[in-house]
């Protein structure tokens, strides 16, 4: 009796520790990723990857399958195999450790590389799998540690005295046998428990975000009652070069929310307050029933270092902030708009730019579709001219009308300027830095911005050569950046090519370098190329 027990729990504890295991492992990260990464889920990563690697059939098959549940189906998939192959790990890491580790080490590179290798992935995208891969081990190992008879002699050979024939002997081994593995069942019970229960808090955490991208996949923003059109001429379409439009999955992100804010329409409104003759409130249905314009505006922040990429351009949809004010009636002595955000952010907006005839919005829309959740969903700011930081407040809830020396904004008490107008810039896109051309004719191209000035002009230097003019793309408007290129016929040797703008104004893009701090970066951008 005590023999086969022995025997039959060879292989079944060491499979419970694989699955208590595995679920540690999917636990820890669900919770990290509710924490610390919302879209990189080990679980929905891989179900991306494996939806984006099928080949056409079988999703076909797979919808035919299971219909609209095709991708819980796909979830609980791909737990049934992670639960056996487990269970198996499990078994090996008693037997032949560390393979059973191995096994889990692997769980956590594709959970790291699928995440790492979505669109838009966070710079912590790696952490919720690297983070279940370190759970799952660490479980694996306290639980293998902690298997009956694990310190003894393999409990193939049994221990020595259990083969005497002494029935109180036998009766006793068979005792601290049932206590081991009552005990080990314990340990692999509290460990599963551990799991399932940062596996709840995950989801739970997250159910606020998987209500809002519902509820924003259902919207059908409308029509605009001016449409921006994109003139033929805007797009060199040149290989390498940013696209006059920056797709919204190649935006970049910047803002201070550790977890993107989950703002239901239906919950959300703007309270217009401070020094205004009538208070205003607008609710989510009544901004849309507004009539609603599309503007190209080209966003950028503050922290963007010469020739660096936190700057993008995108069609917006929304309403004039003027219009607002308007109906406000801002008192004579206020200068200043403080927009906050439902997380707290700040900005501070001269008052005069939101007044005046630029496209300064609120922004339901961004390429054709509502703000993405982290571009600031259901609602933000997009002011032409201004970094981001004294004018885009996303998730926007707020607008109290004051004066600049009453109220202050969340980067300027962190020693930003409170006043952040976006510096006269170009950059070089291709080639790219340290690239190796053939000598002969290469094509330069880039971008250059002065927001709400425009750009007259694009010179090219090589090395210390005179400086010579680039073509311009078209732009839509003064509020967004213009592509430029320039034929250059290089020859032999290593080159600087160096770019510079000239605005619509005449002020021409300084050599002066500064830093970021405290109103945006100077200077000018190059690139060294060798030439064979
Ligand atoms: N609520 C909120 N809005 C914010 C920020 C923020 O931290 N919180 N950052 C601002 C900054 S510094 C910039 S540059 C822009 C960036 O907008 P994006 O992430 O859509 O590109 O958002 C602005 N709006
Ligand atoms: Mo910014």
């Amino acid at each position: 009796m005590a023999d086969r027990r022995t025997t039959s729990s060879r292989w079944w504890l060491p499979a419970g520790a694989g699955v208590a295991s595995v679920i540690v492992f999917a636990g820890v990260g669900e919770l990290a990723a509710a924490l610390l990464a919302s879209a990189s889920s080990p679980f929905a990563v891989v179900g991306s990857l494996l939806i984006d690697l099928a080949p056409p059939w079988a999703k076909d098959a797979a919808i035919a399958l299971f219909g609209t549940n095709d991708k819980a189906a796909l979830l609980v998939g791909i737990g049934l195999v992670l639960l056996v192959v487990a269970a198996g790990a499990g078994v090996l890491e008693a037997r032949r450790p560390p393979w059973g580790q191995v096994v889990f080490w692997v769980f956590g590179g594709v959970g790291v590389l699928a995440a790492v290798t979505r669109a838009n992935a966070s710079m912590l995208a790696f952490a919720p799998a690297a983070l279940a891969a370190i759970a799952g081990v660490v479980t694996l190992r306290l639980l293998t540690q902690r298997l009956p008879g694990a310190d003894v002699e393999p409990a193939v050979a049994g221990p020595p005295h259990a083969a005497s024939g002494d029935d109180d002997e036998r009766a006793d081994a068979a005792g601290t046998a049932a206590i081991d593995r009552r005990r080990f069942l314990g340990w692999a019970g509290g460990a599963a428990a551990i799991g399932a229960l940062a596996a709840m808090g995950g989801y739970a955490l997250q159910a606020g975000s998987r209500a809002v991208t519902a509820v924003r996949q259902a919207i059908r923003l409308p029509d605009p009652v001016s449409s921006a059109s994109i003139p033929a001429g805007a797009e060199l379409d040149l290989d390498g070069l940013s696209p006059y439009v920056t797709p919204n999955a190649q935006f970049y992100r910047i803002d201070t929310a550790l977890a993107v804010p989950a703002v239901e329409p239906a919950n959300w409104s703007l309270r217009i307050h401070g020094d205004v003759e009538q208070e205003v409130v607008l609710t989510w249905d009544e901004l849309l029933a507004l009539p609603l314009e599309e503007s190209v505006t080209t966003l950028a922040c503050v922290s963007n270092e010469v020739g660096g990429g936190l700057i993008g351009n995108a069609v917006w949809l929304g309403y004039p902030i003027r219009e607002l004010l308007a109906t406000a009636v801002p008192s004579a002595d206020a200068d200043m708009v403080l927009s906050r955000s439902i997380d707290g952010f700040t900005a501070s907006t001269p008052l005069e730019v939101l007044q005046d005839d630029r496209n300064a919005i609120l922004a339901v829309g961004m390429n054709g579709e509502p703000l993405p959740a982290e571009h600031g969903f259901p609602v933000r700011m997009v002011v032409p001219g201004l970094y981001g930081y004294v004018s885009a407040t996303k998730w926007v809830t707020e607008l109290e009308v004051t004066r600049f020396d009453a109220a202050s904004a969340y980067w300027t008490d962190r020693g930003w300027s409170e006043r952040g107008p976006i510096k006269l810039q170009s950059r070089i896109d291709v080639p790219r830095q340290g690239q190796g051309l053939s000598a002969g004719p290469v094509v330069v191209a880039g971008v250059a911005w002065h927001q709400h000035v425009g750009v007259a002009a694009v010179d090219v230097q090589v090395d210390d050569g005179p400086w010579q003019p680039a073509a311009l793309a078209t732009a839509v408007s003064d509020d967004t950046w213009v592509q430029w290129s320039f034929d250059w016929d290089a020859t032999s040797g290593s080159h600087t090519l160096r770019v510079r703008a000239t605005g619509a104004d005449g002020e021409v893009q300084t050599s002066k370098r500064q830093g970021v701090v405290p109103d945006g970066a100077t200077g000018l951008h190059s690139r060294d190329v060798n030439v064979g």
